[in-house]
């Protein structure tokens, strides 16, 4: 038996993330083993994957080449430092993940997540706009019912209270815009029709505080966490035409959009809108080493890099695991199989039968709200006597039914790997019924 299966003698030692511990502690939920589509649990059940871990498993689990790279990697080059030393997989990763970025967003650099990928373009909009002699600008605005990661920065912008009201005020000067889901979208297939206009929030803020005190505004083109908010149609080319306006820089959080999930490389493509910096992280390695990057443009790599001598470090930010060879060679694996398995146009292909099981659960007296975009979706459970109960409820059920989904507080997130076939859509929507419909 491997470590990976053993039963451990005492759960108490370990505090567990976003979890509640304590009643995880007393019916726990072990993972043991995982690979194709399934999970297999320390009961010996199969439990479909339903929301690609955490978004991040696209390609489904237990890839062999990934292991492979993997391996190689830890016999050949276990470790480089990756400040004024580098190694040949981080260059080539970075031309591969260039090559599909939108735009002229054609500088990479790496991170161990989606919170650091966020604090590094936070702090790389901030140096930007010194370099240019725009120091003043520290102010950034991020939206309401947003995640950013959980690092300081992140918190700041973003805007779900339960992630921030513990850790006091975060940084000074952040604004927030409104969220862009109105009352009317309720049960709104894709994109909505209406609410375009709420962009102008930012031209309120930059009104109000003025523009040259404003450094960046970040949204994720779709709110994942808080529950899939798809954008308003021409709401995000309306934030990018007001940021050009007043030099604001205009960061898309990517962490769950980026490779595919939309149907598209990016949320930006799907969107049709370029910012200047993306964050991605998850998806990138399939999830399999920590791992995040944060793509910024031409333009910005440009002003920052040749604001100081040659022989002078420019970006005073890295990390020691930055682009470290294991999660280079991860990273570099999953991009070939995206290529090989065409797994972006496969995700595209897929996404009618996906959002046709989606919204089909309108019927559910349970379920108030759907929403969804390519392979993303969510539905909102009528909550109980507390907030979040029904949730918790529902996600042990789906569990011991075999489907593992995401859930925050009453609302189910659905994101299966790109690599899903029909059969594992009729499955994940019908274990999916079979518990809702009980509700
Ligand atoms: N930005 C966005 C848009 C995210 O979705 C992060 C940043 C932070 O990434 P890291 O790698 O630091 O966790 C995320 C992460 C959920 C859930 O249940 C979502 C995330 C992570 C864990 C759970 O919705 N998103």
């Amino acid at each position: 038996m491997s470590n990976l299966t053993k039963v451990p003698n005492s759960l108490e030692q370990h505090w567990m993330p976003f979890t509640a511990n304590r009643h995880f502690k007393a019916n726990p939920r072990l993972i043991v083993g995982a690979k194709g589509m399934y999970y297999t649990t320390h009961r010996g059940d199969q439990v479909l994957d339903g929301s690609s871990g955490l978004f991040c498993v696209a390609a489904g689990h237990g890839r062999r080449e990934i292991a492979e790279a993997v391996h190689e990697a830890l016999t050949e080059l276990d470790y480089a430092p990756p400040f004024q030393f580098g190694h040949p997989v981080q260059f080539e990763l970075s031309r591969r993940i260039a090559a599909l970025t939108p735009g002229d967003l054609n500088h990479i650099f790496y991170t161990n997540s989606g919170s650091e990928s966020v604090d590094t373009a936070l702090k790389i909009a901030l140096a930007y706009q010194r370099v240019r002699g725009e120091g003043q600008r520290q102010r950034l605005v991020g939206r309401e019912r947003s995640y950013h990661g959980v690092n300081f920065g992140g918190l700041s912008v973003a805007g779900m209270v339960n992630n921030k009201k513990a850790f006091g005020l975060g940084l000074p000067g952040v604004v927030h815009m409104r969220h862009t889901h109105l009352p009317e979208h309720t049960f709104t297939f894709g994109q909505p029709e209406t609410g375009a206009e709420i962009a102008n929030d930012l031209q309120r803020l930059v009104d109000l505080h003025g523009a040259d005190s404003i450094a960046a505004c970040i949204v994720e083109p779709i709110a994942g966490s808080t529950g899939v908010l798809v954008p308003p149609k021409g709401y995000l080319k309306r934030l990018r035409e007001i940021c050009d306006q007043h030099h604001i820089v205009l960061i898309f959080d990517e962490v769950i959009t980026a490779f595919g999930r939309t149907g598209e490389h990016f949320g930006s493509d799907a969107f049709g809108v370029v910012p200047d910096i993306i964050t991605m992280a998850k998806a990138l390695t399939n999830g399999v080493v920590p791992m995040g990057a944060v793509a910024v443009s031409d333009r910005i790599y440009d002003t920052v890099t040749n604001a100081v001598p040659e022989t002078a470090v420019e970006l005073f930010h890295g990390y020691t695991y930055s682009g470290c060879p294991v999660a280079a060679v991860a990273a570099l694996a999953t991009r070939d199989i995206f290529a090989q398995e065409q797994l972006v146009e496969r995700a595209a292909k897929m996404t009618p039968k996906f959002l046709e099981g989606l919204y089909a659960f309108k019927d559910l007296p349970v379920v108030t709200d759907i929403r969804g975009y390519g392979m993303l979706g969510a539905m909102d459970l009528a909550p109980t006597e507390a907030p979040g109960l029904r949730g918790l409820a529902v996600m042990q059920q789906l569990y011991d039914a075999g489907l593992m989904v995401k859930l925050t507080g009453d609302s189910v997130l659905i994101s299966p790997p790109l690599v899903s076939e029909d059969k594992h859509l009729d499955e994940l929507f019908g274990k999916l019924r079979e518990v809702l419909k009980t509700q």
